[in-house]
């Protein structure tokens, strides 16, 4: 399985997050990918390869223009504006208003583009996202030209990102933006698997009116779990995407034997819609040592659901997501893709 990575992610570093109530080093850090890295070295995957340049066609495509021109300044406009810290939003637009606007002043802007407070942008995150997309777009044209699979290591991930917001540590929606260039190059219909704990709250937003993307997810409930104000089951669709969003939300504790059915689920409208390729949003804080989650998964458990995943025997991209028990990560990323390749 050929792999895509860029250590461009590097140039994304918060210096903190917002967790708690206190500033704690993020959980979303650089070195999450060096245990990916090594644990594929470790089970021979070694086909590792830099992605091709970042494309921003099927960028534009999920994401509204003025939330990408935002994430491309941003940074130099906070420094012009002479603020020495990274760009924490503060301030948001909220409900039931009047339609908002998004303001000149930078601070202002950052909040009405922001889902969440805890995601800080900093001098090369711009850089980083691109390098992040462009290893999935690497992965989808991998697999749109014949191979069965390949694995993005995306960092920072991108499933929180919607039409015009980030948050959840993500700018971008790489799985979006791989599904979307599926669509390009001549697929009817695709579907999005998230299997993240985290409910995929972007890419459900980017994909909701539509009837060509499959989002299904699997995540902790939202009475309970980040993000919080999506991911209810009774959120199927609008208009011509009604049927097509999925949500098998489960609650604090969820072991292996009830978050599989819900994968089998999953997977088997995954097969009644007809999808013809899928782009999993692979993230292993379902485990249950994850600092920031409460599902029970054990490391083995991650082999079965890349095995049940394989069986579906569609062309696949792996797009990395979530999971934050470091030593862990590489391991339970890894039994992902080598249970789907013995499937
Ligand atoms: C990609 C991804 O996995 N993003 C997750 C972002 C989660 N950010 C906020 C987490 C808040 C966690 N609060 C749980 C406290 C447990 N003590
Ligand atoms: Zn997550």
């Amino acid at each position: 399985m050929k792999v895509f990575h860029s250590s461009r992610h590097l140039l994304h570093f918060p210096k903190g997050e917002l967790h708690d109530g206190e500033m704690v080093l993020p959980f979303e850090r650089p070195s999450r990918m060096e245990y990916v890295l090594e644990r594929l070295r470790l089970r021979g995957f070694d086909d590792v390869g830099d992605p091709s340049d970042f494309d921003p066609l099927a960028v534009n495509r999920v994401h509204d223009a003025g939330y990408l021109e935002f994430l491309e300044t941003a940074w130099a406009q906070w420094t012009a504006a002479g603020h020495k810290g990274d760009i924490i939003p503060t301030s948001f637009p909220v409900r039931r208003t009047q339609q908002m606007r998004a303001p000149k002043d930078v601070d202002g802007k950052a909040g009405y583009y922001a889902a969440a407070a805890e995601t800080a942008i900093t001098s090369g995150t711009w850089e980083a996202v691109k390098s992040s997309c462009a290893s999935a777009q690497s992965a989808q044209r991998h697999v749109a030209q014949g191979a069965r699979t390949a694995f993005a290591l995306c960092r920072p991930p991108g499933h929180h990102a919607g039409i015009d917001w980030f948050g959840g540590y993500c700018f971008i929606n790489n799985a979006a933006v791989a599904a979307e260039m599926f669509l390009q190059d001549g697929a009817q219909k695709v579907a999005v698997l998230d299997v993240d704990f985290h409910h995929g709250n972007g890419t459900q937003d980017i994909f909701y009116r539509r009837g060509d993307v499959l989002f299904v997810s699997l995540h902790g409930q939202p009475e309970d779990a980040f993000p919080h104000f999506l991911g209810y089951a009774d959120e199927t669709g609008e208009g011509a995407g009604e049927g097509a969003n999925l949500n098998l939300p489960m609650p604090p504790g969820t072991a292996y034997p009830s978050w599989a059915e819900a994968l089998d689920i999953g997977l088997r409208a995954i097969r009644d819609f007809g999808a013809e390729a899928l782009v999993i949003s692979l993230g292993v804080d379902a485990f249950k040592d994850d600092p920031i989650s409460f599902f029970k998964l054990e490391s083995q458990d991650f082999t079965d659901c890349g095995r049940r995943i394989g069986k579906l025997g569609l062309p696949t991209v792996f797009c990395m997501e979530g999971g934050y028990a470091i030593d862990a990560i590489g391991i339970n990323t890894v039994n992902v893709l080598e249970g789907f390749e013995e499937a």
